[in-house]
């Protein structure tokens, strides 16, 4: 543990209390609005949220992969939308310096993330390539002491308001001896970058992501991550076993809340003259989606003490990612179904989760995307 267990029981519990009585009243308006009010931002930011991974050292919680879990098991409860703000500096917007930064980047930035008084973002997806992220186009040339990018990056989440971008960009075309990708670890305000129009989402509104455009961007050549060319694809794959792993976890949070909806609600609701959770059918809904979040729970539970125990943990974070976001999807629609009517209209908190959870099955890596790393892993570790 890197808290004692008294420590972490308390922040477990204001957590809950956080979302109980900041995060949960306000997700009508964040959703209507695509907005998450500044006091809110700010008792995120209050509680350490933004700063939970981050090492001790740089003035994060530094928290191991089994705590953090349970940090979104719990605050996940509320919309995604908060989570997405505040996960970034935790996994995909972090990391990349984290495991492979030089001890610069580390001072430099990791304390303003760790506050959240700054967001990270990370740029690999392109237009051109999502699932395929090993074909990405963006180049960036060597220039003297600098590096010179030039290319576009698609869907980023938070660039909106991101003050740095891990970026990955081609140094070099791909040869028998590697990818030819690395990783830059940027300011945002570096001349040569704009920003897309936030999109229009389907759920998760509050939570922004826009294209991010880079011409003839000059940066120091101490911003490539680990100071070797070529490195960036692994830094990203590594990057991503922990977002997938804190992204299952993030589904199993709203899991719970979808179940807490459906429980309440069945619970009311009179029909036929009986409250409908008396009905066989409705408890069934109930016990497949109990069922299916506790399934997800533990295996995300195992994958992160396996992770603390310094496994590598790709296979896992994969098979979390792909069953946790597959069930919440199932879960959401079987809420839908017990709610009936109301649930497909837009005052119920279940319509919103419904389409909210719907792109945990796309983003750091679609089902699909599992699938084959999960079988990548299988059959190799099979062949030896
Ligand atoms: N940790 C460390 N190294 C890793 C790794 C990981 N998790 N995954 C792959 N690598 C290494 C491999 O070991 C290989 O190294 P060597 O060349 O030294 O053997 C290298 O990276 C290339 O790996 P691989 O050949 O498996 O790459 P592929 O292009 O075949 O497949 C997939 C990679 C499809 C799994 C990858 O492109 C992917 O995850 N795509 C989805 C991207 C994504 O999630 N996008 C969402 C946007 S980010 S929010």
């Amino acid at each position: 543990m890197a808290l004692d267990s008294d420590t972490f029981n308390q922040l477990i519990e204001t957590i809950r209390r956080f979302v109980e009585t900041d995060l949960m009243p306000a997700e009508a308006f964040v959703d209507e609005n695509d907005e998450i009010p500044e006091h809110i931002m700010e008792g995120m930011r209050q509680l350490g949220m933004f700063g939970l991974t981050i090492p001790v050292e740089y003035g994060g919680l530094g928290l191991n992969s089994e705590e953090e879990v349970q940090v979104w098991f719990e605050f996940s409860r509320a919309a995604p939308a908060y989570r997405s703000v505040c996960s970034s500096n935790n996994g995909i917007g972090s990391q990349g310096i984290i495991i492979d930064g030089s001890e610069e980047q580390k001072n430099r930035y990791l304390p303003l993330m760790a506050t959240g008084e700054i967001v990270g973002s990370f740029c690999l997806t392109e237009p051109g390539s999502g699932s395929d992220a090993k074909s990405l186009r963006t180049t960036a040339r060597r220039d003297g002491g600098d590096y010179v990018i030039n290319g576009s990056k698609r869907f980023i989440s938070n660039a909106p308001f991101a003050k740095v971008f891990t970026v990955m960009a081609r140094t070099s075309e791909d040869s028998g001896s590697g990818p030819g990708v690395s990783a830059f670890f940027i300011d945002a305000d570096t001349p040569g970058i704009t920003l897309g129009e936030p999109y229009r989402k389907m759920g998760q509104r509050g939570a922004k992501a826009c294209d991010v455009y880079f011409d003839d961007v000059r940066v120091p050549a101490h911003t490539l991550i680990g100071g070797v060319e070529g490195m960036g694809f692994k830094t990203a794959m590594k990057v991503l076993d922990r977002g997938r792993l804190g992204m299952a976890a993030g589904c199993v949070g709203v899991a719970q809340r979808l179940i807490e909806e459906s429980v309440n609600y069945a619970t009311e609701r009179k029909q036929f003259g009986s409250p409908i959770a008396d009905f066989q059918l409705i408890q069934a809904m109930i016990a497949d989606s109990v069922t299916d979040q506790y399934a997800a729970r533990s295996m995300i539970m195992a994958a992160a003490t396996a992770r603390d125990a310094g496994k590598r943990i790709t296979k896992q974070a994969s098979m979390c990612k792909y069953f946790a976001s597959e069930m919440v999807g199932r879960i959401a629609d079987r809420a839908v179904q017990i709610y009936g009517g109301t649930g497909y209209i837009s005052e119920s908190a279940v319509e919103r989760l419904y389409r909210d959870v719907r792109v945990f099955r796309l983003y750091e890596g679609t089902s699909q995307i599992q699938q084959l790393v999960i079988a990548r892993d299988t059959l190799r570790e099979m062949a030896k």
